[in-house]
């Protein structure tokens, strides 16, 4: 049975940077709702319900690992409530490791009906396993943990392990990752589209695809987008920049498929650093990618001028 969202959006702010070697992205989502990003999506005729605010706590933690573990389930139920109650969710990181906690609540919230798909935009691969990793940070091991590999304390949340399944998730982007990681990700059959073949496909039917591939047979799909996945001339300000990426302009154009699609239940955005932001050029990729993909009445829109504070 498919989970047919509603009108409504639910705000997530994830604040975490313990997962990431510079912790600046914890106030990444903070700092694009104080730049009016929500104001902006009013004016694209989203239908805000309500906010929440998910912030780590490494004073109660015993390391790095468990501060995103205990992040990861307080997230988790955050998501899991709101898809639960019929509104989409726009989650606004962090360091990338929030995207276990997302799709992990997400998947839990739908499971009654089915499965989850997931695109997943970045230009990492994001597949580590605390043994694979030489970083061993925790924001290059998400999707090995929403596939069911690596610690336990990231693959099973609420009881059970393998929050997304190969054949329903989808990489676009990918340039810059390990060895390691694609082995992985190659034998468990996870499609992944690099760069090279969005440069030569575009990104538009990379995506269209991605889409088809993900949804099919599944009870709702979502996208998490890493910021690193465009292209640094469009967005500097993300935790581990990679050149030759995907344009901005590419990627609003083609995000229009999340919002005409009644299964789409989430986008999360990831890896902003605002204390990179000069300018407030990153903040403001973040509201086009948001409006792209969320936006009810996005013709009219005109995009709010950022709010400065200093
Ligand atoms: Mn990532």
């Amino acid at each position: 049975m498919d989970h047919a969202t509603t009108q409504g959006l639910h705000i997530i702010s994830a604040e975490i940077g313990e997962g990431a070697l510079d912790g600046g992205c914890k106030y990444g989502g903070r700092a694009l709702l104080d730049a009016g990003l929500a104001l902006v999506l009013a004016d694209a005729g989203c239908e805000l319900q309500s906010l929440t605010t998910v912030t780590s706590d490494p004073l109660h933690a015993h390391d790095r690992m468990d501060t995103v573990a205990r992040f990861s389930r307080a997230l988790a139920d955050a998501a899991a409530r709101r898809v639960r109650s019929g509104t989409q969710l726009l989650v606004l990181g962090g360091d990338h490791s929030c995207a276990i906690g997302t799709w992990s609540g997400v998947a839990q919230a739908l499971s009654p009906q089915g499965r989850l798909g997931l695109i997943w935009v970045d230009a990492h691969l994001d597949a580590h396993t605390p043994e694979s990793s030489e970083s061993h940070a925790p924001h290059g091991m998400p999707l090995a943990a929403l596939l069911g590999h690596g610690s336990a304390a990231f693959t099973d949340l609420f009881g059970w392990s393998g929050k997304i399944q190969a054949r329903n998730l989808v990489i676009i982007g990918a340039r810059s990752y390990e060895s390691a990681e694609r082995r992985l990700l190659e034998a468990l059959g996870v499609q992944v589209i690099y760069m090279e073949e969005v440069v030569h496909r575009g990104f538009d039917a990379c995506f269209a695809q991605a889409q088809a591939t993900v949804s099919a047979g599944c009870a709702g799909w979502g996208l998490s987008f890493d910021l690193d996945g465009l292209d640094p001339a469009d967005a500097p300000a993300t935790g581990t920049p990679v050149r030759h990426g995907i344009s901005l302009a590419q990627a609003t154009a083609a995000l229009h498929r999340c919002r005409d699609d009644a299964r789409f239940v989430g986008l999360e955005i990831a890896e902003y650093n605002p204390l990179r932001d000069y300018g407030g050029k990153t903040a403001s990729a973040v509201q086009a990618l948001a409006v792209a993909g969320l936006g009810r009445d996005v013709q009219t829109l005109s995009i709010a001028p950022m709010v400065r504070t200093c």
